[in-house]
């Protein structure tokens, strides 16, 4: 999936190559950049280190993205948190780094780069009555989803790596479509997308955000898109042991997203990315309905998070 980021945007930039290149029949020659940034993640296996750089003056803005590295002795020696220097190659169907230094060791704290998982929420827990304000700008509060199975995730809309917020996004809006076919599941279900990013998110941004996520079909009866304070938004993310802050212009940030039972309690969390919509649905279709408080939870809420 690091692979498929990485060449969406390689696809991006060709495209924007070929368009510029239009007048000229000639293959375009490799093109070298000096690039500086540091280390989040280091991909062995996928042979990619997820670099925060900072931006290429005319080419490229500040970003976090996966570049194949060309010296492979690099996976050896890069850690998350050193600053490197390196040169990116772009040739016509693929880019790279090159030459690569180690300008500044991690710093202790920098180790916590990728959040560490976190052991909250426990499953079965109340979820308390955080108040939000949604993509109208209208107050909402947790509890009022009382009596629906709700999906909550934390996504903010300005999150440029495709398989971190916006995959969230398009697997509520796969969840979405779904729930509206199943008329068991389409009175009682509810979806929240809450920003992490609320001085940027606000109401008009998460309405138009919302929109187009769900293919300009209006999916709000469904999903509400919420933000609030910072200290609210900030709240809800300590509840369900979300951690983020920014960092290189953007937001580093873990994915937790939460299902919550028809009585308000915690009943499954899915970390990570690697959740397909399917597998909540599975889970969607075996919460009791019918909206009574402190009604015990079955199913899946037995089960063991998943990883
Ligand atoms: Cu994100």
């Amino acid at each position: 999936m690091r692979a498929q980021r990485f060449m969406a945007w390689l696809a991006g930039l060709s495209l924007v190559l070929a368009l510029a290149a239009c007048q000229t029949e000639k293959p375009l020659p490799e093109q070298r950049f000096d690039l500086r940034g540091k280390v989040v993640a280091v991909n062995k296996n996928e042979g990619t280190v997820t670099l925060a750089h900072e931006a290429i003056p005319g080419y490229m803005a500040a970003m976090t993205m996966d570049y194949p590295l060309k010296d492979k002795w690099a996976f050896d020696v890069l850690k998350p948190g050193q600053t490197i220097t390196a040169t990116l190659v772009v040739a016509s169907d693929r880019a790279w780094l090159e030459g690569i230094v180690v300008t500044e060791t991690a710093k202790p704290e920098s180790n916590s780069l990728a959040p560490p998982e976190s052991a909250r929420p426990i499953l079965g827990e109340e979820v308390p009555d955080f108040p939000l304000a949604n993509q109208d700008g209208k107050r909402i509060h947790l509890h009022q989803y009382h009596g629906q199975a709700l999906l909550l995730t934390f996504i903010y809309t300005r999150c440029p790596l495709p398989d971190y917020c916006p995959r969230m996004s398009k697997n509520f809006a796969k969840i979405l479509e779904e729930v509206r076919r199943d008329p068991k599941l389409s009175p009682s279900t509810h979806l929240l997308s809450i920003s992490i990013d609320p001085e940027y998110d606000k109401p008009a941004v998460l309405r138009t955000y919302g929109l187009n996520c769900a293919g300009n079909t209006n999916p709000f009866d469904h999903w509400d898109f919420a933000s609030g304070t910072p200290e609210q938004v900030r709240k809800v993310a300590e509840f369900f042991g979300l951690k983020y802050w920014s960092e290189e212009g953007q937001i580093v940030h873990a994915l937790v997203t939460a299902l919550i039972g028809p009585d308000g309690k915690v009943v499954k969390l899915y970390r990570g990315n690697d959740w397909q919509p399917g597998d909540v649905l599975a889970d969607l279709r075996t919460l009791p309905r019918g909206g009574a408080r402190n009604q015990p939870v079955q199913g899946p809420g037995l089960r063991k998070t998943t990883q």
